[in-house]
């Protein structure tokens, strides 16, 4: 079943009034009619009007409750992808960057966010950590607010068109497409031994993820742009040879918190593979752990409460922290709350309010871990998935003529 969001008109004891509605509430507007506040929908109405076939259509329902009369327009909500590789225990950057932001889409987009379990395998694992860092992970997703019944959440492996469409993906995608990739390319110009064939045709596979769902916007942090890029260009490439095959989409960046720094090494993003644990402030860390890390974090010798992320990069990432677990809060503001006042006390605003959200995370996390949820969300987030990627994966091996029947 997809959800829609409505322009509807409602009459209400009598009155019509303009409204707008997406789930179950919707607040009427002043525009013609007696309505104003917030009114709760009965939800089978709304599910009635939800079953109904998408695209544009006029409808009528009545009567509601006994007292409503209603005539509107539906249309569909537009699609969000997004995905995490639990390599390791996920932590604030990718909270802030990406985890918060699909929680705050869900309302308003139809949500897909899996856990990207073959990206995983890109770089050695040990299998028995990389299995309770994939429920972690899940936990998380769950923890920090993703709705199953607003999101669809599932693992990678779970949906096989993936491996299969990026199969197909690799061999449309060019080499020297995949040399400018700066994943590989770092890892290769640190002189890493040993580099997997997976680590660099791994983009291809993400551009998999992406187009077999045809998603309107793929919210990621700074870092995963580049990846987004190439999954546009291959895209608009197929669709210059098969025919129109895929939704070319749009990567969307936070404003704020778009690429969170290390603590310890502010020139360095914040990365589950810090290989000092010190500038990394994991979701489960313990809340002392977690206060230490902030109170450490490194500052500048300036000594002033400044937004300057080239020559303050360290404080202006404990502030791009404060105001990101803040809504946002400007930074002209964070600076005149600051001003005369040292780095002990930013630090100090910092590691309360990272405190409380992990606080907030971790009791979510333990009644989440301790129940049988994460198997349920999986099992039905991979049957929604399946049912939008298997007729998709069809469609693009036949445009490309590679099925006999
Ligand atoms: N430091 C960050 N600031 C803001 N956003 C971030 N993201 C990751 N780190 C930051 C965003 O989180 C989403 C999931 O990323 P990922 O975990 O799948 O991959 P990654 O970007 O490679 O994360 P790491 O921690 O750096 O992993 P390793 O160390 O394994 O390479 C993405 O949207 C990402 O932008």
């Amino acid at each position: 079943m997809r959800t829609y969001a409505f322009h509807i008109r409602l009459k209400r004891d009598g009155e019509w009034c303009d409204a707008v509605a997406g789930g179950i509430w919707w607040n009427p507007g002043a525009s013609s009619g007696n309505g104003s506040g917030e009114h709760r929908y009965p939800i089978k109405v709304i599910q009635r009007v939800l079953n109904k076939p998408g695209g544009t259509a006029q409808f009528i329902m009545r009567p509601v409750m006994g007292r409503f009369l209603c005539l509107g327009e539906e249309k569909s909500m537009k699609r969000m992808l997004s995905g995490i590789k639990p390599t390791g225990q996920l932590h604030l950057g990718n909270y802030i960057g990406a985890l918060s932001k699909f929680v705050s889409y869900q309302d308003e987009y139809e949500m897909i966010a899996f856990i990207a379990n073959l990206h995983c395998i890109t770089v050695p694992q040990d299998p028995e950590e990389l299995q309770r860092n994939l429920r972690d992970c899940v936990a998380l997703y769950l923890a920090c607010g993703l709705d199953p019944k607003k999101s669809t959440i599932f693992l990678q492996t779970d949906v096989k068109e993936h491996a299969q469409l990026g199969y197909i993906m690799c061999c449309h995608t060019y080499m020297g497409e995949l040399n400018r990739m700066t994943q590989f390319k770092d890892k290769q110009a640190h002189g890493e031994k040993n580099l997997s064939g997976g680590l660099y045709t791994y983009p291809a596979l993400m551009a998999a993820d992406i187009l077999i769902y045809d998603p309107d916007y793929v919210p990621v942090g700074e870092d995963q742009k580049q990846h987004v890029e190439l999954t546009r260009d291959v895209a608009i490439r197929m669709n210059n040879r098969y025919g129109n095959l895929f939704k070319v989409p749009e990567p969307l960046i936070p404003k704020v918190g778009a690429r969170v720094m290390s603590l310890s090494d502010p020139s360095k993003k914040m990365s589950k593979s810090d290989a000092t644990n010190k500038g990394c402030i994991y979701l489960l860390d313990d809340l002392k752990t977690a206060r230490k890390k902030v109170m450490s974090a490194k500052t500048d010798s300036l000594n002033q409460i400044k937004f300057d992320p080239e020559n303050q990069p360290g404080v202006a990432n404990l502030m791009q922290i404060l105001s990101s677990l803040s809504d946002n809060r400007p930074m002209a503001d964070i600076e005149a709350e600051f001003a005369g006042k040292g780095y002990g006390d930013l630090k100090r605003a910092v590691a309360d309010k990272v405190c409380a959200e992990l606080e907030m995370i971790q009791g979510r996390y333990n009644e989440i871990i301790a129940s049988s949820m994460i198997e349920d969300v999986l099992k039905e987030g991979a049957e929604k998935a399946r049912a939008m990627a298997q007729p998709k994966l069809a469609n693009i091996q036949r445009a490309i003529g590679m099925e006999i029947i």
